[in-house]
């Protein structure tokens, strides 16, 4: 018999069990074992054909061999019986709500999002107004937006905003789909904070009278998070906005387009040549030479002798393989005097813990 459906099934129950009892490096662990697991092209039918993975531990290699053994591996069986698994994963997908809420609402006997709504309906205190407002529009909010309306949407925020607008994240890699709707908006770099805040909610309280902005979440200096619905649309979405001044456009575009393994590889590289990167601004580190203003994207891939990528080509830095051995694919970042050496971290996006999408202000 292959064991190896049975290994790749156990641990990605450990895997979850431990995203639950939030333990990033366990989960990675697991993480990358599965990784290798799934890519290994022959049957594992005895002790001798576990196979020995770079990275992989012995614990996980003991837990490999208990189910080549016996079967089964028991950590994995209470697992599914201590965790309800789906139930978390269901409530931890609720906007505002995360693991440790997940988990109370699971341990309080809660499996399904009517269980949730039955037992609020009795308990208002149960959630707070966002956690709220995330189950009411769950059924929406799970649902990815066709690129046709997202350029609804465009056009639309175009008309109100009175300020250079982009819609970035998946929409400006070309995604057929995308999660949310995020927007930049470019004020003068003259502006003072409170000249961008009045701004920000000025242009909010328009999208509410105009009837698209339904419920928002947080409004801050900068941000506003909300639920919006187009108005021949019957499907309310997740909006973002974030006030950007002029100098710090292009560094905000390029973090805001992501893809966030994109980010990843290429901050490693920003740091191999002695920066630092946000969404905000370029730091050298010890003595580096200050950066130039920077006004476009390109600017900032010129200065770190890199090749522009498109947009469309900002995908995943490469699709598996270890953080230090892979090339990139398509989307590596490729040094301009390297020779075209490509620079691509390699990291897998099962690797990679998301921070979390939901902030309070
Ligand atoms: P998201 O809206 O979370 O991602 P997305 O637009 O790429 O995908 P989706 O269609 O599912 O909405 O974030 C927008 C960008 O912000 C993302 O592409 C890159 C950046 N970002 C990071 O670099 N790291 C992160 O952890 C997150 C959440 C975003
Ligand atoms: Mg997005």
């Amino acid at each position: 018999m292959d064991y190896k459906p049975v290994i790749i099934d156990a641990l990605r129950v450990l895997e979850a069990r431990d995203r639950a009892d939030k333990k990033p490096f366990s989960v990675r662990a697991y993480a990358t074992v599965l990784r290798h697991l799934e890519a290994h092209p022959a049957p594992i039918r005895s002790l001798a054909e576990i196979p020995v993975f770079q990275g992989v531990g012995e614990k996980i290699k003991k837990k490999m061999e208990e189910i080549v053994e016996t079967g089964r591996l028991e950590a994995a069986e209470k697992a599914k019986a201590d965790y309800p698994l789906e139930a978390l994963a269901l409530f931890g997908g609720i906007y505002g709500i995360g693991p440790v809420k997940a988990r109370e609402l699971v341990e309080m006997g809660l499996r399904t999002l009517t269980d949730l709504r039955v037992e609020l309906h009795m308990r208002p205190d149960l959630l707070h107004e966002k956690q709220k407002a995330g189950l009411f529009y769950y059924e929406d909010l799970v649902e990815r937006i066709p690129r046709e309306e997202m350029r609804e949407h465009e056009l639309l925020l175009q008309g109100i905003a009175q300020v250079p607008m982009t819609i970035v994240g998946s929409y400006r890699r070309g995604a057929e789909t995308s999660g949310d709707v995020d927007v930049l908006l470019r004020v003068p770099s003259a502006w003072t904070a409170a000249e961008g805040a009045s701004y920000l909610h000025k242009f909010v309280r328009a999208l509410e009278t105009a009837g698209y902005m339904e419920y928002v979440l947080a409004l801050g200096e900068k941000k506003c998070m909300g639920i919006a619905r187009l108005p021949a649309q019957n499907k309310a979405r997740r909006v973002d906005f974030l006030i950007t001044p002029e100098h710090e456009y292009a560094c905000a575009l390029l973090y805001f387009t992501g893809s966030d393994m994109f980010n990843v590889a290429f901050r490693q590289h920003a740091l191999q040549k002695g920066y630092t990167l946000n969404e905000h601004i370029m730091t050298p580190i010890g003595d580096a030479p200050a950066p130039p203003p920077f006004h476009t994207e390109q600017d900032i891939f010129r200065f770190l002798s890199l090749q522009y990528v498109e947009p469309s080509k900002r995908v995943e830095g490469a699709i598996s393989g270890d953080a230090q051995s892979r090339p990139a694919g398509a989307a590596g970042l490729v040094s301009v005097c390297s020779t075209n050496t490509p620079l691509s971290l390699g990291i897998s996006k099962r690797v990679l813990i998301k921070r979390p999408k939901v902030v309070y202000p």
